[in-house]
């Protein structure tokens, strides 16, 4: 049975999902594992949520809902990723190309508060904010009548693997029963309500906005519109965008009215809410799209298809994604206890269960945030409850966005990078304006931050903005999309992005004068002062370690797609120019090219940029650059260990590429405590950043799975805390899918499954062997001595 009640046989819930996959270019054979629903994939909670960070997400990648609970009101927080602020714009700086000779020369002789005070007139972006995404609005369900304290039996879950959220209670006899979920075939998020009793539903249902410029309306006699235009940027662009909102009830018995702006259900003994939500945008540069058109549409498909279909597909649809990894780090009696209660007391309880949950819980936001066809996760997801949120709830692209794909590819969500994909063919028209004026150089470029305008210029101030690697990083994961999957056509149809943030840096790296190699300046190692009077400098080690990759990578491209030979020789040449990574006093890895690690006002700087060599990247390995390996793991612990959310869980991932698993669940404890995670399991920053989320289900990924090219590692980083369990259906670079069984600390048993022949080398422990796999004669190998069965 799924979670709505109805009978889902494991072929329904591939179902379509799997000629998806085959368009991708993904054999479904690959992507599956029959995992039955667990009740361990679930939050739950024995009162209603009282503030936002209390309530549960659904997502379909496009609309959001944060459901609350309440008794007597319900409140369904609504989200739809294209409602931002402003409309579209080009923040070029024209004195920018004028004043970069003279910053560059202000930086090599160390002139950096001189040089950051032109950086501040002359190159940072007009304006120098981006633009922020918005709340919409609230769908609010009263009971008139409904005291919470006649309730008892309450009960409110999230069912992480049907993707619906469930909300009990009894009155008077009576059980009251809401589920919510985000449909992403039907493109609704629907609400039934049903009784189970002599009560029926009373309701009177409103819709709210903090937008200042909607209005909600009735629609005939059972629907609700709210219909508005996007506000200005707090910069003064101006709002372009339209939106709507559409709520339709249907229902069995009662009656349906409609009174000025609020819809009203009495006597009903079922309760059918669907809501549509849309905006004019359709691209960075097109906002002519019709949220009236598209959100009548939606409600007339999905009213006629009624909410048992919907439920139905949504959760077949979702679980053709979520059901891929199945994982267990065993369980303790802590795994008994509501949710919240579980945070509360993680840090000193044994609850490995806990771990379990987070890990799969970032695999469900991931879906319900990042779906093709849509928008990127930004900083929320694509959860806000504000116009006005944190950091403009935007992309961050000196760690943040690029984080919260950490575990897509080797959690088994391939599909849900696409919105990514799609950022990068964005900002790489964008960014190739920002490169042409502010640099004068061929190719693209992005800074440190974008938002749904796809703006590219260094915005916020010198010291955080200056960072021309953003659009490089995300080349990263473009690469890392093909290396894991191995589809050449889509390869093909990402090398002129790689190309183009390649071409940029051919331009802009200059040789510093005082040691001859070439790098990149200005730049600054985000968003780290170093101590000399700014954070602006010249080559910090991670512009460095990324381009590396970034050359590499766009290299190994044009070979394979057999496109240009000259170019890949320049790149390859120019790499070797490169400033390399050293050593420092304190024996730890230079986060400069000068040795001001242990010079910096903040030590304990959340940012760890210069450790992009070690994890994401594989530059510094264990194995194989053991020196450097040792240096970053001192400049781990001269960081400190606990830090902001998304600092806390990129510690856990490099601790975890050190090999040090202990270490690495000291740090997961810190996250899964009260400090860093939220009652309904979002990351704290503080505030709300879902980057934590997905850094920690990838934390937890590297501690048990690492794919380093052809080698696969198992149980790299087993903490003691987890001595026995499993792990189901981890992808790995090559088409591989590596199943992990456990006990007693070692490795009992290990399936490599691929699509693609070739040899790949197993590691664990201190034993290795190399194996040849293909189609059909997957490796299954025995105990910590690898041997083969
Ligand atoms: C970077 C980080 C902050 C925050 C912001 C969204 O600026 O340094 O901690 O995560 O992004």
């Amino acid at each position: 049975m799924s979670r709505t009640g109805l009978p889902l046989t494991r072929r329904q819930a591939i179902g379509g999902a799997s000629a998806a996959l085959t368009a991708l270019g993904i054999a479904p054979d690959l992507v599956w594992s029959a995992t039955p629903a667990g009740h361990a994939n679930r939050l739950w909670y024995q009162a209603p949520a009282k503030v936002w960070t209390e309530a549960l997400p659904v997502g379909n990648g496009r609309l959001g809902a944060m459901i609350f609970g309440g008794i007597g009101q319900e409140r369904i927080q609504l989200n739809e990723s294209t409602l931002w602020r402003g409309g579209p714009y080009q923040p070029v700086n024209p004195a920018a190309r004028a004043a970069l000779p003279r910053v560059r020369q202000l930086i090599f002789e160390g002139h950096y508060e001189e040089a950051e005070k032109l950086t501040e007139s002359d190159l940072l972006a007009t304006p120098k904010r981006q633009c922020a995404y918005q709340a919409l609005g609230n769908l609010l369900l009263d009971m008139p009548g409904f005291d919470d304290a006649q309730a008892t039996d309450y009960r409110r879950e999230l069912d992480l693997d049907g993707a619906i959220a469930t909300t009990r209670f009894t009155r008077n006899g009576t059980q009251y029963r809401r589920e919510v979920l985000a449909s992403h075939p039907d493109q609704v998020i629907a609400i039934r309500l049903t009784v189970d009793g002599p009560g029926r539903i009373d309701l009177d249902c409103s819709i709210t906005s903090p937008q200042k410029r909607a209005a909600v309306h009735a629609e005939g006699t059972d629907g609700l519109i709210l219909s508005g235009r996007n506000d200005d940027d707090n910069n003064g662009i101006p709002g372009a965008l339209r939106f709507e909102a559409r709520l339709k009830a249907t229902t069995k018995g009662g009656t349906t009215s409609t009174a000025d702006d609020k819809l009203i259900i009495r006597g009903a003994s079922d309760v059918t809410l669907l809501v549509a939500m849309a905006t004019s945008y359709r691209r960075f540069d097109k906002v002519d799209g019709d949220p009236a058109a598209i959100t009548a549409a939606q409600i007339a498909k999905a009213t006629a298809r009624g909410f048992a279909q919907i439920a139905r597909d949504a959760s077949a649809d979702h679980q053709a994604l979520f059901r891929r990894v199945a994982v267990d780090f065993g369980t303790s009696p802590a795994a008994a206890q509501p949710t919240d209660a579980r945070i509360r007391t993680s840090e000193t309880s044994d609850d490995p269960a806990l771990a379990a949950l987070y890990f799969q819980y970032g695999r469900y936001l991931l879906i319900s945030s990042s779906r093709a066809g849509g928008q990127a996760a930004t900083l929320q997801g694509l959860w806000n409850d504000s116009t006005n949120p944190p950091w403009g709830s935007k992309y961050t692209i000196n760690i943040n966005t690029e984080m919260n794909y950490w575990p897509a590819e080797p959690t088994n969500l391939p599909e849900c990078v696409q919105p990514l994909v799609a950022l990068v063919r964005d900002i790489a028209i964008t960014g190739a304006v920002t490169a042409r004026e502010m640099y004068g150089a061929r190719g693209w470029v992005a800074h440190h931050n974008t938002d749904l305008w796809r703006a590219t210029a260094p915005i916020d101030g010198a010291r955080y903005g200056m960072w021309p690697m953003g659009g490089a990083w995300l080349c990263t994961h473009l690469w890392d999309h093909y290396d894991y999957g191995r589809d050449k056509a889509y390869l093909a149809s990402v090398y002129p992005l790689l190309k183009g943030a390649s071409e940029f840096f051919l331009d802009v790296l200059v040789k510093d004068p005082r040691s001859g190699f070439l790098v990149t300046n200005p730049s600054l190692s985000p968003e780290n002062n170093h101590g000399h009077g700014s954070s602006l400098c010249a080559g910090p080690a991670m512009d460095m370690e990324i381009l590396r990759d970034l050359f590499d990578q766009t290299a190994q491209a044009a070979i394979i797609l057999g496109l240009d030979g000259g170019f890949a020789g320049q790149l390859r040449d120019t790499r070797a120019k490169l400033a390399p990574n050293k050593i420092g006093k304190a024996g730890q890895l230079q986060e400069w090219q000068e040795d001001w690690d242990m010079e910096a006002p903040e030590i304990h700087h959340r940012h760890v940029s210069h450790l992009y060599a070690l994890f994401p990247s594989h530059q510094i390995d264990v194995h194989k650059t053991p020196e450097l390996a040792a240096a970053a793991a001192r400049s781990l612990e001269i960081r400190g260990d606990r830090a902001t959310g998304w600092a806390t869980a990129w510690r856990i991932n490099l601790w975890a590429r050190l090999g040090q698993g202990d270490h690495a669940h000291r740090i997961l404890r810190f996250l899964l405590g009260p400090e860093r995670t939220y009652p309904n399991m979002f990351d704290a920053h503080p505030p709300f950043q879902i980057d934590g989320n997905f850094g920690g289900a990838s934390g937890m990924t590297e501690m048990l799975m690492q794919s380093l090219g052809d080698d696969i590692r198992l149980l790299p980083a087993l903490p003691k805390a987890w001595p026995t369990g499993s792990i189901r259906s981890l992808r790995a670079r090559g088409c591989c899918l590596v199943d992990v069984n456990w006990r007693d600390g070692q490795l009992d048993t290990a399936t490599i499954r691929t699509t693609l022949p070739g040899r790949r080398r197993i590691v664990t422990g201190g034993a290795s062997i190399e194996i040849d796999i293909a189609p059909g004669r997957p490796a299954r190998l025995v105990g910590p001595s690898l041997r083969q069965a």
